[in-house]
């Protein structure tokens, strides 16, 4: 019997610094009222998608900080998400903020069943940017302050998603350029990856020019080379348009684990993008080119987990 997912993306455009969280959890909920109007069972919202990007804005005193972080989920600005969930019938996959009880901050995803429940819990591993303020910036991507390293994993669990029963995992942004990221949840049979991102559409670093049109490129190049490699569908969901002046590439997309972009958004604001999924796709690679039990050779792989930098090769030089 064949496992149909219909599967949304809803991306969001920019959300002002000065906008509060019921302006994007208002429009989040019409994206949840569209998505069940074209079927969908499941929605993936954007990175961090009840702000403002606020890693760009630098802040001295990290306490100051705190109106960005979420304590509880839900709480009463974020109810009605829950609410249209359960209406709806629908899962969702947000992106947040997190400060625990303890103090800690994580840049965070859930998905969170129909039922209100959240099924799987992601904190974000590879945090892009800087802790220091940084004047050769044009614009500060604080992630590495505001932030800890996930301290969760690349977890996957089976859950159910409509009908169906299906293996989840998270990535978050900056992870999805991470071959093994990708791989660690490929190991659990991941079947469908939510990802969430937040990527300017320049290159902020000031240490030279890398064309526009690339960013895009590498962050569709990512997705469809996790998708195929692990024999998964992600849905790849951007914050979009100009943001507090900075531009975000939107871009957002549905890829099958062929690697083929199935959907993708075609504009810099709220859009819904849907796609029929067809689960039992995943074991065609599984059980052939990337069938793991049979082709990986972890015993070649040492380095992959016992070193951080790169390192200059020996040199050889011709005898003759
Ligand atoms: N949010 C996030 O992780 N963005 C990064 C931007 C990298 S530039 C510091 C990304 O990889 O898309």
């Amino acid at each position: 019997m064949s496992r149909r997912l219909v599967l949304a993306a809803a991306q969001l455009g920019p959300i002002q610094k000065a906008e509060g969280r019921e302006v994007a959890v208002g429009r989040m909920v019409r994206l949840m009222e569209t998505a069940h109007r074209r079927g969908a069972e499941v929605v993936v919202f954007p990175e961090l998608a009840l702000t403002t990007f606020f890693p760009r804005w630098y802040e001295e005193d990290l306490a100051k900080a705190d109106h960005w972080y979420e304590t509880a989920l839900p709480s009463n600005t974020t109810a009605p998400l829950f609410e249209a969930a359960r209406k709806y019938g629908i899962g969702f996959h947000l992106g947040y903020a997190e400060k625990t009880p303890e103090g800690r901050r994580f840049n965070t995803a859930v998905y969170v069943h129909p039922s209100g429940e959240i099924a799987l819990k992601y904190r974000k591993v590879h945090l892009p940017g800087h802790r220091e303020f940084d004047p050769q910036r044009r614009v500060q991507h604080l992630e590495k302050r505001y932030f800890e390293v996930g301290d969760l994993g690349f977890l996957v669990v089976r859950a159910p998603i409509g009908a169906n029963q299906v293996n989840i995992g998270m990535l978050i942004c900056n992870d999805r350029r991470w071959p093994e990221a990708w791989r660690v949840l490929g190991l659990q049979q991941v079947e469908l990856v939510m990802l969430g991102y937040n990527t300017p559409s320049l290159n902020m670093e000031n240490r030279g020019f890398e064309a526009h049109h690339l960013r895009v490129f590498h962050s569709h190049l990512s997705i469809q080379a996790g998708c195929y490699q692990n024999a998964c569908f992600a849905a790849g969901v951007a914050k979009a348009g100009v943001e507090d002046g900075h531009e975000l590439f939107g871009h957002s997309i549905i890829v099958n684990p062929q690697g083929e972009i199935m959907a993708q958004a075609t504009s810099w604001g709220d859009e819904l993008i849907v796609a029929d999924c067809d689960l039992g796709m995943c074991e065609l690679g599984r059980k052939t080119i990337f069938d793991f039990a049979r082709h990986r050779r972890p015993e070649a792989y040492g380095r992959i987990t016992a070193q951080t930098g790169s390192e200059a090769p020996p040199v050889w030089t011709p005898r003759g």
